[in-house]
């Protein structure tokens, strides 16, 4: 018997898995989560984020990360139950874009660990920068344009790094603080990504940083899965010395460091393999390893993503193109108001999740031509620099009808924007925390015309994390082994969750997607009045 670890380095908290493969037999054997305001109030994040005056800047304690960290692993050792000694190999998903600073002192300190002091009081000197911006920080538009610039526009950057620049990418974040801080940026040694960063935790060492976090950074070419000399240079000077090496996704980091093994108790030969970003992890952790069908993710972020065999970049600039841990491409578009966003609606109306879904029941689809743009944080997709909630024929005290409106903006947004990626969505795979909520998935279902199917584990990419595991473990033991082989019997949809669209309720979304672009281009860009058309939809329905 087997047994593998995947984390989920999430903005909110931290999770495990831990899954027992024995040849055909496959289970979980066990998954805790720590929420980090809950556990860890001395940092004072609020849902993961450090407070901040401006509502641009997002970002979080690395320290944090690793003290949750290190719970975590006395957690697996002294409650869990698992066999220490049967656990082969660890591995890791992160929020994408988060950076991490690190000076010259982090590769002596982090080899030499003290197994009889807590981490945390150790690697304290070791940032060159105590925050970290996390993919929720959208301050760095001059950044962008300044990249963009140098690297001949706004197409060239997206055919060279997979996306065009994204103000929570890593190089417009690592421009900025080369900007305000370059005494801070000069004394940086290493940059990493949430997910090298845990994996250097665990490793003692510095990890690599593999493509499918690597293209999340607007620094790697997406093509050839190196660094890009011209988008290294149009970033920050040096900045080939700073960063990791890139290598692919199997990549084993090395063995557990002897602080794990010394302190908890772990196997010695236990290997870290390499970390990768939540989204490239999802989508092993929904067995979408091949084309054809697509996953949303509802956790803080909203994503919709798939399976892509080729780099083919969104020529509309709202989408990007990642690695994917299987060594070929996934395209994503990603949303910044998903769960808070309906947790603000929630909280308003005074409701909870069962009073939520209760509204969802209550309310017809279409919300009567009710349309709310939920832009309660600044939004990625379309880009919002200044958060705003604008209503269209919807009463702000209308508590059902507004819970309607929220979910259906999200799912009509995610319908419209992702058009380019050319997929005939017939099957989705819904995951992530609000993924458990079937009249939410309902929604989408009729929105996207499509079969919606849940999981077993709905963090799929904490179990995306284990088989990732599981996969290097076989690699590097020259073990032959198809991602068929790896995702058989853990990432299949529950058959019996399947939610069939409604012809009638499609035919009414296809009207509200036109209703709801009107809104958009109303409120962006200063379009027609989209009232006359809410009109003639009540008119009719
Ligand atoms: P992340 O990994 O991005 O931190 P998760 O995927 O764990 O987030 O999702 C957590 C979110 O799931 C919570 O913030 C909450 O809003 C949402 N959630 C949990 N239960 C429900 C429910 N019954 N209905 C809708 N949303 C839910
Ligand atoms: C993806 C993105 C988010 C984060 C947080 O591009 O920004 O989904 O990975 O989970």
């Amino acid at each position: 018997m087997a047994v593998y670890l995947g984390f989920d380095s999430s903005t909110q908290s931290l999770t495990v898995i831990a899954i027992e493969v024995e040849g055909s037999r496959r289970r979980v054997l066990y998954t805790r989560s720590l929420n980090f305001d809950e556990m860890f109030p001395e940092y004072g994040t609020k849902n993961g984020v450090l407070p901040h005056d401006d509502p641009l800047v997002a970002r979080s304690s690395p320290k944090l990360w690793a003290q949750a960290l290190d719970t975590m692993m006395g957690t697996l050792a002294k409650e869990s139950g698992i066999p220490l000694a049967k656990v082969r190999a660890i591995s890791g998903s992160g929020q994408q874009h988060g950076s991490v600073f690190l000076d010259a002192s982090a590769g002596e300190i982090l080899a030499h660990i003290d197994p009889g002091t807590p981490l945390v009081a150790q690697v304290g000197g070791i940032f060159a920068r105590e925050t970290s911006p996390i993919w929720m920080d959208s301050s760095t538009r001059e950044e962008c344009e300044e990249i963009t610039q140098a690297v001949g526009g706004e197409g060239d950057l997206a055919l060279l790094t997979g996306s065009r620049a994204f103000e929570r990418f890593t190089g417009p974040q690592i421009r900025k603080y080369y900007k305000e801080d370059p005494d801070g940026y000069e004394r940086t040694d290493k940059i990493h990504v949430v997910s090298s960063f845990m994996a250097t935790l665990l490793a003692g060492r510095h990890a690599c940083i593999e493509p499918g976090d690597g293209a999340g950074m607007n620094l790697m070419d997406i093509a050839r899965r190196r660094w890009s000399a011209v988008a290294l240079q149009a970033t920050a000077p040096d900045l080939e010395t700073k960063l990791p090496e890139l290598h692919e996704s199997w990549t084993i980091v090395g063995p557990l460091a002897p602080y794990w093994v010394k302190r908890y108790g772990f196997p010695a030969k236990a290997k870290v393999v390499a970390w990768s970003g939540d989204n490239p992890c999802s989508l092993i952790g929904v067995g979408l390893v091949s084309q054809g069908r697509i996953a949303i993710s509802l956790g803080t972020s909203s994503t919709l993503f798939g399976f892509m065999p080729a780099p083919n970049v969104d020529p509309t600039g709202s989408g990007h193109v990642f690695g994917s841990p299987t060594g070929d491409y996934m395209s994503l578009i990603c949303f910044e108001n998903g769960s808070l966003a309906r947790e603000r609606v929630r909280d308003e109306h005074k409701l909870d999740w069962e009073g939520f879904s209760q509204a969802l029941r209550a309310t017809p689809p279409g919300n009567r031509g009710g349309i709310l743009l939920p832009w309660y944080r600044p939004e990625i997709t379309p880009t919002v620099h200044k958060p705003e909630v604008r209503r269209y024929g919807l009463d702000e005290r209308d508590g059902p009808g507004n819970v309607r409106a929220v979910v259906e903006a999200q799912m009509v947004s995610m319908a419209i924007h992702s058009a380019w990626m050319g997929v005939n969505v017939s099957c989705i795979h819904a995951t992530g925390g609000a993924a458990r909520n079937r009249d939410i998935l309902k929604v989408m279902a009729d929105v996207m015309n499509a079969e919606v199917y849940q999981f077993e584990v709905t963090n799929s990419a904490c179990l995306g994390a284990a088989l990732r595991a599981y996969h290097a473990d076989h690699v590097a033991d020259r073990k032959k082994v198809s991602w068929e082989d790896v995702t058989a019997g853990f990432a299949e949809p529950v058959k019996s969750s399947r939610i069939a669209p409604d012809p009638g309720n499609v035919a009414v979304y296809e009207e509200l997607k036109k209703i709801y672009s009107a809104c958009e281009a109303h409120a962006l860009r200063g379009g027609d009045d989209p009232m006359p058309l809410i009109e003639e939809l009540r008119k009719r329905r």
